[in-house]
């Protein structure tokens, strides 16, 4: 039996080790560890209330607006305010632009490079200027006495990457524009909520910005381009590489029990939210019963109680605890791990017959051959992220055209926060269910919690012992070579971790 250590695992967010023991070329036991505690919660201890979506939005620079929106929503419902009609729409919008740059980041800058062969790159004889100009670069490199330097191309595992110029080039020329197609998803955030990342105009009631027709074209502009980038490029790119790659849709396999709590307000589907609310366990659909979220410690460093709900619990870093190896805590629903994230949503939203979600799974399904079950695998959680993309970015035009423009249509109602209160946000963040729940006292956070996707996915094993979800995929990995483990970090980047978010 050989141990792999892969710490720290790049190409993700934040600081992530994962060790696998692997017996006749399979993995046969698996850990991840969060290498970092940062202790949010008990930092908004105290605080005014109206602090809370600010300094919680600096969890992360990935998905800060989803943390003000968890925010948000929790603050709404412990004030029990009624968003405008074009409060929840400018909120949507914001939400929207950091959704697709995000994972448009994930699928070209952070995941590709794991299916493409980016050293053939030196030997590109195209007349394309933007490979040529990387073709020259990299060259340069070759000499280097550090290898370091064509980070974040170089060095990789050695592996069977996508080669052929016909199928590599055109997802190689995309990899680049994704840079500038994730800034424009920036520019769409910044341009209704001020600034990206860490936006102002998130507030309880709604939103600052009282939008014009000037503003709203601007969006418009852009997201149309993302648009045509998304259904030219990404739609296309993620076919060429679930075709050439069938394998994956076999490796990652984890529990597959699923819970959405549900994303982006919608005035016309079903249940209120575009992408759907429910969980998955065993093969059946429920609603989300949210008394049903424990947090176990018993392999996290902390000595605070464990199996607490949250805001029952506390938060008391224990590094030197004996048998903990992670600062990630374990959430579990009704004691089962569940994973979080586009395809856990696109799943539970395919059963719950949300239509466009089921036309969009029915021809990505017809187009590969693959069973909806078969989600729940690497590749099946790359094709949901980039499916998804497209059914935000389509919708997100719809949201635009109900915006009702005029100093008579509101955008944030008043309130006032009450001496005691406690309210609980749920929404989606690009990596799944996202939770915040807050408790007012003596109009100050008394306490507050988040319960984040990334602590879902890539949890350490619970109280019972059960893996976390992330682990359990990585079971029964086959590892050609236990030296080169690509296949066991093509099955983490699947999950896109964030462990800045996951041990906030
Ligand atoms: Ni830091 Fe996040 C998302 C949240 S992940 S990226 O998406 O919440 O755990």
């Amino acid at each position: 039996m050989a141990r792999v250590t892969i710490d720290p695992l790049t190409r993700i967010e934040g600081h992530l080790a994962v060790k696998v023991d692997v017996e006749d070329n399979r993995v046969s036991e698996a850990w991840s560890a969060g290498e970092m505690f940062r202790g949010f919660e008990l930092i908004m201890r105290g605080r005014d209330p109206m602090d809370a979506q600010q300094i919680t939005q600096r969890i992360c620079g990935l998905c800060p607006v989803s943390h003000g929106i968890a925010s948000i929503y929790a603050q709404d419902d412990a004030y029990g305010i009624t968003i405008p009609d074009n409060g929840w729409r400018l909120r949507n919008l914001v939400q929207a632009g950091n959704f697709i740059q995000d994972h448009i980041s994930h699928f070209y800058l952070l995941s590709a490079p794991d299916f493409i062969d980016l050293t053939r790159l030196s030997a590109y004889q195209g007349d394309d200027p933007k490979l040529s100009m990387l073709r020259d670069w990299l060259r340069s490199q070759e000499n280097s006495p550090s290898i370091i330097h064509a980070a974040p191309l170089l060095p990789r595992y050695e592996a069977e990457y996508l080669s052929t110029p016909e199928l590599a080039d055109p997802v190689l020329k995309h990899y680049l524009s994704a840079y500038e197609m994730r800034a424009i998803g920036h520019q769409m955030t910044a341009l209704i909520a001020g600034k990206q990342p860490h936006t102002p105009a998130l507030v309880p009631g709604g939103i600052t910005l009282r939008p014009d027709i000037k503003i709203l074209t601007a969006y418009a502009t852009m997201l149309d381009k993302l648009r045509r980038y998304i259904d030219d490029a990404m739609i296309n790119d993620l076919l060429t590489i679930a075709k050439r790659f069938p394998d994956q849709f076999s490796e990652g396999r984890s529990y597959g029990d699923y819970l959405a709590f549900g994303g982006f307000i919608d005035d016309q589907i079903t249940g209120g939210r575009y992408l759907p609310a429910g969980t998955l366990i065993d093969g059946k659909l429920e609603s989300v019963d949210i008394s049903s979220i424990t947090e176990d410690l018993r392999f996290s460093w902390f000595d605070s109680a464990s199996g607490m709900p949250p805001l029952k619990g506390d938060l008391s870093p224990a590094p030197d605890k004996s048998g903990a190896y992670s600062w990630i805590k374990a959430p579990r629903y009704k004691g089962h791990p569940m994973e979080v994230g586009p395809h856990a949503r696109l799943v539970i939203g395919y059963l719950r017959g949300q239509p466009e979600i089921k036309q969009i799974l029915d021809w990505f399904m017809r187009e590969t051959g693959i069973s909806l079950e078969q989600f729940n695998s690497s590749m099946g959680r790359h094709a949901a992220r980039v499916l998804e993309t497209k059914l935000i970015a389509d919708r997100t035009v719809h949201w635009i055209r109900g915006i009702k423009l005029g100093s008579s249509n509101d955008v944030c109602e008043k309130f006032t926060i009450p001496d005691e209160a406690i309210g609980i946000g749920l929404t989606e963040a690009p990596r799944g269910a996202l939770g915040h729940w807050i408790e007012i006292k003596g109009k100050k956070v008394h306490r507050y919690e988040c319960v984040v996707p990334t602590t879902w996915n890539c949890s350490p094993r619970d109280d019972k012992g059960q893996r976390g979800p992330m682990e359990q995929a990585l079971i029964n990995t086959r590892l050609a070579n236990p030296d080169q483990p690509i296949e066991a970090v093509r099955v983490v980047r699947a999950y896109d971790p964030c462990l800045a978010c996951s041990v906030h």
